[in-house]
């Protein structure tokens, strides 16, 4: 196996090198922060990434579900601001304060999470000069939002995760490319050991180790990685990384891909955590942007 990766290496660097195919990332109403502890004080971010259709955005009207309470919006400057029961609604006072087509708007409502998890949907109204959407799509079961065309905003609340995840990003991969690397920061609350992980895009997901053996890089698989309490293990690129191969499809930069990581604790109590991966080139706060040989 070891070999066999070693071998493969070049084909990959020369596929990662070859990044093409560039999309822009699909803009609909999200949260800033998607997932949020239960019974906690929350702050949601509504994003506004578009107009309709070319038309700029002239009001953003939010139905809060019964769930959130204490509903405390936050006024935007140019725009007026009304709540009404479970209704808030800001509108913007002249053309020049509208959102432009292009432009991303936040929409701020603070609140409390109800102490039981599961998901809370928040429908939204977007209406603009020209054209109305109304983001208010939810799917039948379950919580996945593929195929709604306007769905409805989605806000997980769920139980703290065993394993914090924060800045999950994988190299784009361009067609007939078979393995790219992803890079992640992981924090354990308690000391935890990862057993595996899983995406949907790819056949296989592994970790692996890069270090230098004499004057070799060499990169090996790992089977379990462990994380100590509270302290932040990085994966980079030259360093630590998930390594997805098997790739079913082409990952677009802009895009994001599903991962599940699967964590044992120290009385061997698996626990999973899904997360999603940024499609980027570089990393995508810009903090370890390396060159693609690095893998
Ligand atoms: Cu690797």
């Amino acid at each position: 196996m070891n070999s066999l990766l070693l071998k493969t290496l070049p084909s990959l660097a020369l596929g990662l090198c070859a990044l093409g195919a560039l999309s822009p990332a699909v803009a609909h109403v999200s949260l800033q922060q998607a997932t949020a502890d239960p019974g906690s004080a929350y702050r949601a971010v509504l994003r506004v990434g578009h107009g309709c259709d070319g038309s700029p955005t002239t009001g953003i009207a939010v139905q809060l579900p019964p769930e959130f309470t204490g509903a405390q919006p936050q006024p935007r400057p140019g725009w007026t601001l009304t709540h009404k029961g479970a209704e808030v609604r800001w509108t913007a006072d002249s053309k020049q304060a509208a959102l432009a087509p292009d432009a991303r708007g936040e929409f701020i409502v603070s609140g409390k999470l109800p102490a039981t998890p599961g998901p809370l949907w928040l429908k939204v109204q977007q209406t603009c000069e020209q054209g109305r959407i109304d983001w208010n799509e939810v799917p039948a079961r379950g919580t996945s939002v593929e195929g709604l065309k306007t769905p409805a905003v989605l806000l997980q609340v769920q139980a703290p995760a065993a394993v914090l995840v924060e800045q999950g990003w994988v190299r784009p991969s361009v067609p007939g490319q078979q393995g790219t690397g992803g890079y992640m920061k992981l924090t354990a609350r308690e000391g935890q050991r990862l057993v595996g992980a899983s995406s949907p895009v790819a056949g296989v997901a592994e970790f692996h180790e890069m270090k230098m053996e004499g004057e070799v890089m060499t990169m090996r698989p790992l089977k379990t990685l462990d994380l100590p309490a509270g302290k932040t293990v990085e994966f980079k690129p030259g360093g630590l990384h998930l390594m997805l191969m098997d790739l079913k499809q082409p990952l677009p930069a802009g895009s994001s891909v599903p991962l599940t990581l699967v964590f044992r604790d120290a009385r061997g109590v698996e626990s999973r955590v899904e997360t999603r991966l940024q499609v980027s080139i570089s990393a995508p706060d810009g903090s370890s942007s390396q060159g693609a040989h690095k893998h």
